[in-house]
């Protein structure tokens, strides 16, 4: 196996982390539980860009604290993390010159949490990974022609949207913030050739930087990405990383609480491993900027287990 996927294969355990705008609803809109994942519910509920946009006035997550969620990730036994920056709502995690609809211009908390959760790994010897949608945005215009739209200001250019918002983001997020190990880009449904090569020459910013095979256009990526399943003989040849939540959604829903029990995950891990993979196991922070306390409880369980059966 390649050297470059040499501490991925090592890792087999690592921290998927989607937080977003969609922490602010949680999963309610118009005193409506909206059913399907908490992250997507701009586009479950058809939610105009403008009125969507006004959650950003009410995200103010002063209880952020990124060297607790490095920490955490450590004690479970985790050895890399893969952050949101920007997930199909188009709202960047990070502060960005190529879009005003971001954590530092947009909010009263006005703080940079990719920034500091940089920071913080680095502190830590924790592995950092960005999720970036690049494919998929509901809020820039020509992002939402991978599925259809549902306002006005979401028409346009799709190429245009590329060069304008998403490439222009993804060179930010691999200049900015020191060394980045993983790229994980989604739902590749409106890429073609000519658009997803347009971020190769920029992943070279990264050297060694590890991305998945969800960028689109043909490009095959270094990782096969099953989700919420555990593959019955793994990818034999291949890496693979099975991403998986601990309840029903990636981002928060408040009323989502059919938690899979410790030893469900546990053994989940277990299995993986045993078949060569990795394990990317979610939370979805709240927007006051928390891990869940039933997530953080079945983490602090890995590190208990970890602690009788894990290497030295
Ligand atoms: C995507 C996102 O739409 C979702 O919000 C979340 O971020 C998840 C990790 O990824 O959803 C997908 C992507 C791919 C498949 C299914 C859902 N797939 O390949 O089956």
């Amino acid at each position: 196996k390649e050297q470059r996927m040499k501490w991925w294969n090592e890792a087999r355990f690592g921290m998927f982390i989607h937080w977003g705008l969609y922490s602010v609803p949680a999963g309610v809109w118009e005193g409506k539980d909206i059913p399907f994942l908490g992250e997507w519910i701009m586009n479950s509920a058809k939610i105009p860009v403008a009125e969507y946009a006004k959650f950003a006035g009410q995200f103010n997550p002063t209880k952020y604290n990124a060297e607790q969620w490095v920490k955490l990730a450590k004690e479970a036994g985790m050895k890399y993390i893969v952050i949101t920056t920007k997930h199909h709502d188009g709202f960047a995690m990070f502060k960005s010159d190529a879009s005003k609809f971001n954590i530092v211009d947009a909010t009263p908390f006005k703080r940079d949490v990719i920034k500091e959760l940089a920071t913080a790994c680095k502190k830590y010897g924790m592995k950092l990974g960005f999720y970036y949608s690049q494919s998929q945005d509901w809020h820039h215009a020509g992002g939402a022609a991978d599925r259809g739209h549902w306002d006005k200001a979401q028409e346009g250019s799709m190429d245009e949207y590329i060069d304008k918002v998403a490439v222009p983001q993804m060179k930010e997020i691999l200049t900015k913030y020191g060394p980045v190990s993983v790229l994980w880009f989604d739902t590749p449904a409106a890429m073609n050739k000519d658009r997803a090569e347009k971020f190769l020459p920029i992943l070279k910013l990264q050297p060694g930087i590890i991305y998945n095979n969800r960028l689109g256009g043909g490009i095959s990526g270094d990782l096969e990405t099953p989700e919420q399943f555990i593959p019955a003989t793994g990818y034999p040849g291949k890496n693979w990383e099975s991403c998986m939540t601990m309840n029903e959604t990636w981002g928060f829903k408040k009323n989502d609480q059919n938690w899979k029990s410790p030893e469900m995950l546990i053994r989940n891990l277990i299995d993986i491993a045993s078949k060569g993979g990795n394990y990317l196991l979610n939370v979805g922070p709240t927007s006051e900027g928390l891990i869940p306390d039933s997530s953080v409880v079945r983490l602090k369980k890995y590190g208990e287990w970890l602690k009788i059966n894990g290497e030295a």
